[in-house]
């Protein structure tokens, strides 16, 4: 996404904020690792296999009317980006990074996206073992290999319905489907949440509060 937004960090406030970043307010948010596997004899040649990803619950540019994609009863999504790695034998890594993407306004709304910047890939891999890494806008290749990924806005929900602007939440979910073009066969299909992840100092307040709270039980 290339657009600001300028929303209250109530949410966040309470989810923990973790350092202000040069462009605003900056906190650390999950990533998300799916492995796949291309199936296929090696030597076999490539196959055309998409990655097509569902989040954003908003129609068009503002005001954004609310749709509950998933069904779960909230509006809850991220701004999507995606990285494709080749698996690594190493426990805990990636491999090589093919791809990465982040909106794509041209492809991927047959699995009912409404927004471009739900992420698409469509591209040859050969038989083999891949990882996706997904997380929310933005995010680095270094971000996406350690998980630690900073973003400065988002994940969101919308405070009205419909809204003038998205609100800060402290998740969003998505859903995955990778498929095989050629033939037209689903090889993936999942659905995850992206959270934020509370700073340090409110775990520790947290951790204090209960603390004190076991010691009142007593
Ligand atoms: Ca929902
Ligand atoms: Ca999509
Ligand atoms: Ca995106």
């Amino acid at each position: 996404m290339k657009k600001t937004y300028i929303t209250a960090l109530s949410l966040l406030a309470t989810a923990g904020a973790a350092f202000a970043g040069g462009g605003g307010p900056e906190y650390q948010v999950t990533v998300d690792y799916i492995p796949f596997n291309v199936g296929g004899a090696r030597g076999e040649s490539p196959r055309n296999i998409t990655i097509d990803v569902r989040s954003v619950e908003a129609t068009q540019d503002g005001p954004w009317y609310g749709v509950d994609l998933n069904d779960d009863g909230e509006i809850a999504f991220i701004d999507s980006y995606i990285y494709l790695f080749k698996a690594s034998p190493v426990r805990g890594k990636v491999g090589e990074m093919l791809a990465f993407n982040d909106d794509s306004f041209e492809n991927g709304f047959g699995d009912g996206s409404l927004y471009g910047f739900d992420s698409y890939l469509s591209l040859d891999l050969l038989p083999g073992q891949y990882v996706l890494a997904i997380s929310a806008y933005s995010m680095s290749e270094e971000e996406a290999r350690t998980g630690i990924n900073f973003v400065s806005q988002g994940p969101y929900t919308l405070a009205t319905n419909p809204a003038e602007d998205w609100s800060f939440s402290d998740h969003g979910d998505y859903s995955v489907r990778i498929s095989d073009s050629f033939r037209g066969s689903t090889i993936l299909q999942t659905d995850g949440t992206i959270f934020v992840v509370p700073a340090p100092a409110a775990i520790g307040l947290v951790g204090v509060a209960g603390l004190a709270m076991a010691r009142r039980r007593r």
